[in-house]
């Protein structure tokens, strides 16, 4: 079965009239980009419904396990492109539009970007759907339908605005409301026992309502279902009170459920702590688990076959309370024993680990958990005296602690497999923050080393590049990446490698365009393009990236005729709008850019350029036109990295530490075509036993001492010279991530990355030997290994 069959370009051109005419109600010459950018997706989305019923068809059919993947985020960007490039339906709907006079990529840029989610984490969940789909997995991604997904991001004079997003104040083409699919969820209130069972009375409720977005894999063979659930009151509006002319309170009930979906929290690696977020958390979950189990009872009545048939994935520890919230529907609504109840439920689940930063290791206090969730509460505890008497351990392992519900500790006692997300990231999992869990339950830690999607990421995103791969090594990489190797046989191919060359130019010609059309700056194509896309964060040290910039700057000017590797330095990304450091980070970002840019000594060598709000489709503009990749953050903080891997496939060359997923990159793509520096995690530990390390760090480096001081006498704040005196002193003091520490190291590699991009063949040699090497890093070697040792399930393809 295969979409593409009886889609004739005819068909399609119908298709888009029909929609255009009967659900767009437009003629063609009132039409306007927004009424052609929703018929078309109407008519891509239409050919996704066959795949999408043969699929659920097949999955009825076969009786087989079925996966759940619940998480909080799902950064989904923009959704007809990836769509039009699974069906095959791009050359076609480009000629259609042609022939209308209307440009295919004015269309797809009209989208809103779908960003349910703040960063790694959330849009590796985007890719594992797709992989899921293109493996015929079958599979449900459970999430919530933010009528508000991450803020949009502006600059006013260098700092950080945040503006909120609305990607649903227009319609959704690709979504289905489902009125009927609705659950009811309980809040607050108290629990009663009878007949000895509990019963929970709730004071609050709301309903979660389903909807639906197809999720099509690589070649439309196969569709899953995002089911995004949206809060909605469940009582009615008060027309007494309206009447009454008591407008507000009238509209109280659906005012507080809505508040439940309304927004996404921007935290990204920060827990918050805040009842609303609570609250969503166990809206998802509730939503859900009642979901998967109405699913199961409509084909089995046997609720022990539950482990059997339903695999559930918790990404990360914020549907945690999935745990607890499957014993309670499986004893309270479904009257099963305990044992039985728990038995089942950890039979179902496992949880992804996706960070060891102790701030992001979420708990809530037993005072809230008790109030919001007091049945939970009451599971939460008996779990925990289980956990501890059944395995003697010691007390800093218990799920309650201090009066602080553990999440982790929740999670991982309520999951089969609990997995982190690259080698390293695992074996750190063991060594420390889950050293004692590892102990106690031995062998439940597994690592499952993250992927990206190449459909999106490459093919997408990269036509110059698909087109040279395919020319050279033939069709098919796209769903068998691992065929990326045979581009090693090329290498002394000159044709090859000036084709991937040529690629990479024209993919910088594209971005130079659009940064002139976005920030009228001129840049200069042929000079190296070096990014760092990502949350800002102190961990992931943009702050040592920038003062390379500003030693650089420096030196250029020290010697403006001496030979220089022209750069362009490309930050993106957002900063959580309570992380204050990071604020002061892209505002200093901001002030040096300003200062390099207005340099006319420096002006052909060095150019440094932030655009505001860095998204999805940024991201697919950036990557494919990116020299050089910073994946710098001090080992042992990143757990795996994604952004790393895209770049890779693409052909830019990593500056990287030994953290996260650049380990296994750089053993796939060689160590000879890796620019590494800096500390090994266990360097880095032992680092932090000195006590003023940072202060070492800066006396023994001339060239930190002079960009730290040209930052404290205000060289990049003229109007307001002592804006970076705090950040000066936190580098001598206290320096939590190490700039300092590996900053020479850093530096000298650099000058390595800019004597090597001086011979521009060698050059297109070593990103050839990366794309080579990147085939490990599709997201669906990753799913392969969920379904095989952790979900233990099959392709239905
Ligand atoms: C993250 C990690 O920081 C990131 O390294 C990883 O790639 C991603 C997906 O596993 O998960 N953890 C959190 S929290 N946010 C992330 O992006």
């Amino acid at each position: 079965m295969n979409a593409l069959n009886d889609v004739s370009p005819q068909s399609l051109r119908t298709r888009i009239t029909k929609h255009l005419t009967y659900t767009l109600g437009k003629d063609k010459s009132h039409a306007s980009l927004y009424d052609w950018r929703m018929a078309v997706s109407y008519s891509v989305r239409d050919i996704v419904i066959e795949p999408w019923f043969a699929a659920t068809r097949k999955t009825y059919e076969a009786q087989g396990k079925r996966v759940y993947y619940l998480s909080l985020e799902f950064l989904i960007g923009r959704i007809l492109g990836d769509a039009m490039t699974s069906l095959g339906l791009f050359d076609t709907v480009r000629e259609i539009l042609d022939d209308e006079g209307i440009s295919l990529w004015d269309v797809i840029e009209d989208e809103p970007d779908a960003a349910l989610g703040n960063g790694g984490l959330g849009r590796l969940a985007a890719c594992f759907l797709e992989s899921m789909s293109t493996l015929a997995c079958p599979a449900y991604g459970y999430g919530i339908r933010y009528e508000h997904g991450l803020f949009r991001q502006k600059f006013e004079n260098g700092s950080q605005v945040e503006l909120p997003e609305d990607w649903l104040n227009q319609p959704n083409p690709w979504e289905f409301e489902r009125p009927e699919s609705r659950y009811t969820i309980p809040f607050k209130g108290h629990v009663e026992q009878a007949d000895g069972k509990s019963v929970w009375y709730a004071a609050e409720t709301v309903y979660a309502r389903a909807y639906d977005m197809p999720v099509v894999g690589w070649q439309g063979k196969w569709a899953n279902t995002l089911r995004l659930w949206g809060a909605h009151p469940t009582e009615m509006f008060d027309l007494e009170r309206f009447n009454s002319g008591d407008y507000t309170a009238a509209a109280a009930p659906e005012a507080l459920a809505r508040t439940l979906s309304r927004v996404l929290y921007p935290e990204d690696t920060t827990e918050s702590g805040k009842e609303l977020r609570l609250k969503q958390e166990y809206f998802l979950t509730s939503a859900a688990l009642q979901d998967i189990l109405r699913r199961f009872l409509s084909e089995y009545d046997d609720l022990s076959l539950l482990p059997d048939k339903v695999a559930i994935q918790m990404n990360d520890t914020h549907p945690a309370l999935a745990g607890p919230e499957l014993i309670r529907l499986l004893m309270d609504v479904h009257g099963l024993a305990w044992e039985d109840a728990k038995r089942i439920a950890l039979g179902c689940l496992n949880y992804t680990n996706h960070t060891l930063l102790p701030e992001a290791l979420e708990t809530w206090s037993t005072w809230l958990m008790g109030r919001v969730l007091p049945r939970h509460m009451q599971i939460i505890e008996r779990i925990d005296a289980e956990h501890q008497s059944e395995t003697n351990c010691a007390p800093d392992l218990a799920i309650v602690q201090h009066d602080h519900v553990h999440m982790g500790t929740l999670a991982f006692v309520m999951a089969s497999h609990v997995n982190g997300v690259s080698a390293l990231h695992t074996d750190l999992m063991k060594e420390t923050v889950f050293a004692g869990l590892n102990g106690v339950y031995p062998s439940r830690i597994i690592n499952q080393t993250n992927g990206v999607t190449p459909r999106r990421w490459v093919r997408l995103s990269n036509p110059a590049l698909s087109k040279v791969l395919t020319d050279t090594i033939g069709a098919g990489w796209e769903s068998d990446l691992d065929r990326l190797a045979d581009l090693a046989a090329h290498e002394e191919d000159h044709d090859v490698r000036d084709a991937i060359g040529a690629a990479k130019r024209h993919n910088k010609v594209a971005l130079s365009n659009w940064v002139g059309e976005k920030m009228g700056m001129s840049l200069n194509p042929d000079a190296m393009f070096d990014v760092q896309i990502k949350r800002i964060h102190e961990y992931k040290r943009q702050l040592m990236n920038v003062f390379e910039t500003i030693a650089r700057w420096s030196a250029i000017r020290a010697n403006p005729q001496g030979d220089w590797t022209p750069r362009v330095k490309i930050f993106g990304g957002k900063a959580a709008p309570g992380y204050f450091v990071a604020k002061d980070i892209i505002h200093f970002i901001n002030d040096v850019a300003k200062t390099i840019n207005n340099d006319p000594v420096t002006a052909d060598l060095l150019q440094v350029v932030y655009p505001a709000n860095y998204n999805v489709s940024m991201a697919q503009r950036l990557i494919p036109a990116t020299d050089l990749s910073e994946q710098i953050s001090t080992a042992g903080k990143e757990a795996s990295g994604t952004g790393n891997m895209k770049f890779t496939m693409n052909g830019a060359l990593t500056i990287g530490t030994l953290d996260g997923a650049n380990v296994e990159i750089r053993e796939h793509v060689g160590a000879e075509n890796f620019f590494l520096f800096g500390m090994t995690a266990a360097q880095v530990q032992d680092r932090y036993q000195v006590t003023d390390h940072a202060r070492q760090a800066i006396l023994a480096s001339q060239p930190l001492q002079d960009i730290l001081q040209m930052i404290a006498e205000g060289r990049f704040s003229p109007t307001d010279k002592g804006r970076y005196l705090p950040l000066v002193d936190a580098m001598w003091n206290h320096d939590p991530f190490l700039v300092a520490s590996d900053f020479d190291s850093y530096l000298a590699c650099q000058a390595q990355v800019d004597r090597a991009y001086t011979d521009a063949d060698q050059w297109n040699r070593l990103a050839l030997r990366n794309i080579a090497g990147s085939g490990f890093f599709s997201s669906d070697r990753t799913i392969k290994g969920y379904m095989a040792d952790i979900w233990d399930t099959k392709s239905l393809a």
